[in-house]
C-alpha cells in the first residue's frame, strides 16, 4: 500500500495538523504542517518490533525454497535481478548481500569521482530504467553512480517476487550429485555477516540455508569477500578452475565479461567481475556497461535452466 489510508478520526486529527486543510489532496502530497499542533499517530514499541520481525520471518519462510538466489547486490547482481524479476514474475528470487548497503563498488564511478561511464549499447538498459544521462557519442555519462544504483535498486525492490536479505553473507554452497557423479549447485548456506566475520573468535554459530534451482553469483573480483562462489566452487570440485582476473584493458574486458556471463557449473551462473575471475579476462576499471549487460545476459542464462 503506497498511499496511507486514514480512518475518520485520523482525518480530523490530520486536519488539525496542517496549516491549510484544503491542501490535503487525496493524501497524495506532503501538506504544509502546522508544527505547533503537530502530532504523529500513536504507537506502542512492541508494535514496531512485530511489524518488522513478523515480515522478516515470513520472508525467511517463503524464500527458504527459492527459484533463484542472486549472491551480491552490486551493479551486476542488481541488473540481473531487475531483468529476471521483471521477465518472470512467477519466479521467487532471493538476493543475498553481505554488506548492509547495496551497490558494491557502484556508489562512485571510479576512484572518488561521482560520474559513471557506460559504453554503448548499455545506454539501452538505462533507458529501460528511465535514467537520464549525457550522450557523448560512443559512451554515456550518468551524473552520479549513486543515482544509477539507487534507481536500479528501487526498481528491483518494488518487484513483488524479489526479496533482498542484506547484512547476510553466503558462507557456502548447497550441493547435490547427479547420476553421473557431477556436482550440481542446489542453493546457498547463509549467515548474518557479523557472525561470518566472527567464526574465528566465537564458538560454532551454525548457518541457515536456502534451496534454489539456480544460484546466480555476482560477488565481484577477488578480495576478502569477492569471487566467493567461484572460489568455493573450485574448492569443492564443482568449478574446474579460476583463471584469475588479468590487467586493465577496457575494450577487451567489457566484451569478454558480457560474453562470459554463463552457467559455469550445473546450477551456478556468474555475472560481473566474478566472470573475469573465472575466465581470466581483463578488468575494465571504471566503466560499468559490462556490469549492467552481463547481468542481463546472466538473467537469460538462468532462464535457460528453467527451460531445460
Ligand atoms: O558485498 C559484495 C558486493 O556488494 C557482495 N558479496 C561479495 N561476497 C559475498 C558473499 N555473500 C553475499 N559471500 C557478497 N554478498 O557482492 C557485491 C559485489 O559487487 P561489486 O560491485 O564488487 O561487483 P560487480 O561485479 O557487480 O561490479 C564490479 C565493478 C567493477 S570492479 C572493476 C575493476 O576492478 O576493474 N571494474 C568495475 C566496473
Amino acid at each position: 500500500q503506497t498511499t496511507p489510508a486514514f480512518t475518520e478520526p485520523q482525518v480530523l486529527k490530520l486536519k488539525q495538523n496542517v496549516r491549510n486543510p484544503d491542501s490535503l489532496v487525496a493524501n497524495a502530497v506532503t501538506p504544509a504542517f502546522d508544527w505547533n499542533t503537530f502530532e504523529f499517530a500513536p504507537i506502542r514499541e512492541s508494535t514496531v518490533s512485530r511489524a518488522m520481525t513478523k515480515r522478516y520471518f515470513a520472508d525467511l519462510d517463503k524464500y527458504a525454497e527459492s527459484d533463484v538466489v542472486i549472491v551480491g547486490a552490486g551493479s551486476a547482481g542488481l541488473s540481473a535481478a531487475y531483468t529476471l524479476g521483471k521477465a518472470r514474475p512467477d519466479l521467487k528470487i532471493a538476493i543475498i548481500e553481505s554488506n548492509v548497503a547495496v551497490g558494491g563498488g557502484c556508489f562512485l564511478g571510479g576512484q572518488l569521482f561521482s560520474a559513471m561511464v557506460l559504453r554503448k549499447p548499455a545506454h539501452l538498459f538505462l533507458n529501460d530504467l528511465g535514467l537520464e544521462y549525457e550522450d557523448e557519442g560512443d559512451y554515456v555519462v550518468v551524473k552520479h553512480a549513486a543515482y544509477f544504483i539507487t534507481t536500479l535498486c528501487s526498481k528491483v525492490l518494488a518487484l513483488p517476487n524479489v526479496k533482498l536479505f542484506n547484512a547476510t553473507a553466503v558462507e557456502d554452497l548447497l550441493t547435490r550429485k547427479d547420476e553421473n557423479g557431477q556436482i550440481r549447485i542446489a542453493g546457498v548456506v547463509t549467515n548474518w555477516t557479523l557472525v561470518t566475520m566472527h567464526h574465528h573468535d566465537q564458538s560454532c554459530m551454525d548457518p541457515n540455508t536456502i534451496n534454489a534451482n539456480v544460484v546466480l553469483s555476482a560477488t565481484g573480483h577477488d578480495g576478502p569477500f569477492g569471487a566467493f562462489c567461484i572460489k568455493r566452487g573450485v574448492e569443492i570440485g564443482a568449478v574446474k578452475k579460476m583463471d584469475g582476473m588479468r590487467g586493465l584493458d577496457m575494450n577487451k574486458a567489457e566484451d569478454a565479461v558480457v560474453k562470459g556471463a554463463s552457467e559455469i557449473a550445473p546450477g551456478l551462473v556468474v555475472a560481473g567481475m566474478e566472470v573475469a575471475e573465472h575466465s581470466g579476462s581483463n578488468r575494465m576499471g571504471p566503466t560499468f556497461g559490462a556490469m549492467a549487460l552481463s547481468g542481463v545476459k546472466a538473467a537469460e542464462e538462468v532462464l535457460k535452466v528453467f527451460d531445460e
